[in-house]
């Protein structure tokens, strides 16, 4: 990643199952990937951002049948619920797959004829504990009393013939890619999969043959694909692997997946080595995110205890809550959800903070200079310490910020940005524009006016990929048109606001809460 060049970057979300409605669980996944799709947009990158649905499940199929609905028509319906929730919450997807479309399923079948034609799919008999809730099949150490301690539910005792793909043929490849650079994050997550893979790897099943809803295998379509082996060639099918598409060869070597923890090995081992069988390079990288919970358990549609994101953003604002989820936790860690934290960032950092700064500033611009971004004095500033200190600031946070989003670092981010509103804060109590005006000082009254202008202008283009709308409402302002239209760059440079333009002072960002 470099900001002065422009490259490609692929940005990919989990395929939820549509089983139910999209939770706050889903919603942070989806929201970081969105979040890493804006800067990169922002910084000048050509950026393909996907999200979508994984359809041929057990679950679905389950969900359906209490619906009393086909599972066409059910799976076709909650997709739309799914593409338009994102919408409704700001995510600006670039594609929207889906696993029972027809580029996926032609994509299915060429991966698998070459995994066939490699030598690594073969027939065997299998008898193991299958739980539905996490679509595989579970050992005697996933269990806890007996019971799946995600769902909290008995797996089904299954015996059949199956299909296998010889995982453990890739035993050393996945060690080496393991090893080898930032291919697995975070680190403590990649240790746990090496761990894994010295403990010997084990084919693994990937077809059904009790199982009716699924992509035919087409070696033998009595059996359907098992529906991990599916999902996970979303990532390509999107990019039009079926037709070796142009944008497989420009967006897959820097496929990035964001996925939480739950899905870790299956994006870290499993899946490179589909690739690898069939003569695919892996992603470049898989990060593995941590668990939002709700009074220490895991948010899950299963457990009943999800919180809807579309009523969280109607009552507190869509930036507010990406504005929460990004500052409150550390990514990859895990953390309970709260409302109060919630509430006490909003009138912190948000309002008292943020929302201050704007009020505060658009007020002094009107009140004593028209309304009008003022001319500042270089030279007045260039000796003015309080000045170039505000100018080093924001210059630094640019490379800070990069740095930032290369390692998911986005709690550290905010953090940064948030001194820096506060620094312009104190800068305005320091420098005290009312009384330069009041004792007639002209030009450190303008130079001051304007670089509190320069330095919000700066917060607008760094806070847009985290808080797009909010940014937007401040820029417009300022009066400086449309965030995502600029030139990073350029504008991110100290003095490149433009003069003489004019400031009005908007509706207030963040009203108090009921
Ligand atoms: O696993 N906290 O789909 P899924 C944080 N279809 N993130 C959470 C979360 C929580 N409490 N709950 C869910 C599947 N997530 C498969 C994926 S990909 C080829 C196939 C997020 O609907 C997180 O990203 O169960 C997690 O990995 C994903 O939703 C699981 O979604």
């Amino acid at each position: 990643m470099s900001l002065n060049k422009r490259d490609f970057f692929y940005i990919t979300t989990p395929i939820y199952y549509i089983n139910d409605e999209p939770h706050v669980g889903h919603y942070y996944t989806t929201t970081t990937a969105d979040i890493l799709a804006r800067y990169h947009r922002l910084i000048g990158d050509d950026v393909f951002f996907v999200t979508g649905t994984d359809e041929n499940s057990q679950k679905v199929l389950q969900a359906a049948e209490k619906a009393s609905m086909d599972p066409v028509q059910f799976t076709d319906i909650m997709a739309k619920k799914w593409e338009k929730t994102w919408k409704k919450l700001n995510i600006s997807f670039d594609f929207f797959i889906r696993t029972t479309s027809k580029e996926h399923i032609q994509s299915v079948e060429k991966l698998l004829k070459q995994c066939h034609e490699k030598g690594d799919i073969y027939k065997k008999e299998y008898e193991g504990l299958y739980c539905i809730g996490c679509e595989k099949f579970l050992t005697d150490s996933d269990l806890v009393d007996g019971i799946c301690p995600d769902h909290k539910t008995k797996p089904q005792l299954l015996k059949e013939e199956n299909y296998f793909f010889r995982l453990s043929k890739y035993q050393d490849q996945l060690m080496e890619l393991m090893r080898s650079g930032d291919f697995a994050l975070p680190e403590a997550r990649r240790n746990e999969m090496i761990e894994f893979i010295k403990n010997q790897l084990q084919d693994i099943s990937i077809s059904r043959a009790t199982v009716k809803w699924g992509i035919p295998l087409s070696i033998d379509p009595t059996h359907v694909v098992y529906v991990w082996f599916d999902a996970l060639i979303n990532y390509i099918s999107a990019l039009g692997y079926h037709e070796d598409n142009k944008k497989m060869s420009q967006f897959w070597p820097v496929a990035i997946h964001l996925v939480g923890k739950d899905i870790y090995r299956f994006h870290t081992i499993m899946w490179p080595a589909m690739l690898l069988s069939a003569g695919v390079k892996p992603p470049k990288q898989v990060f593995g995110h941590g668990f939002f919970t709700i009074n220490g358990e895991k948010i899950s549609k299963s457990l009943g205890n999800v919180i809807d994101p579309v009523s969280l953003s109607e009552k507190y604002g869509i930036d507010t809550i990406r504005y929460f989820i990004m500052r409150e936790i550390p990514f990859g860690k895990d953390s309970d959800f709260s409302i109060p934290r919630l509430e006490q960032r909003y009138k912190g950092d948000l309002a008292d903070d943020l929302g201050n700064l704007i009020n505060r500033s658009t007020n002094m611009l009107n009140k004593f200079s028209q309304g009008m971004i003022p001319e500042p004095d270089k030279e007045w500033h260039k000796n003015d310490k309080k000045s170039t200190k505000v100018q080093k600031d924001g210059e630094n946070l640019l490379n800070f910020l990069d740095k930032g989003y290369a390692r998911f670092e986005f709690s550290q981010i905010l953090e940064a940005l948030w001194n820096y509103i506060k620094s312009i804060n104190k800068y305005i109590d320091d420098t005290k524009p009312w009384v330069l005006k009041k004792e007639n000082r002209g030009k450190e009254l303008e130079t001051v006016l304007y670089n509190i202008m320069q330095s919000i202008s700066l917060i607008c283009l760094f806070l847009y990929p985290i808080m797009p709308i909010i940014a937007q409402k401040i820029y417009d302002q300022i009066n400086q048109g449309e965030i995502h239209k600029e030139k990073y760059l350029e504008k991110t440079k100290w003095f490149s606001l433009p003069t003489k333009t004019s400031v009005k002072k908007g509706e207030i960002l963040f009203p108090p809460l009921d």
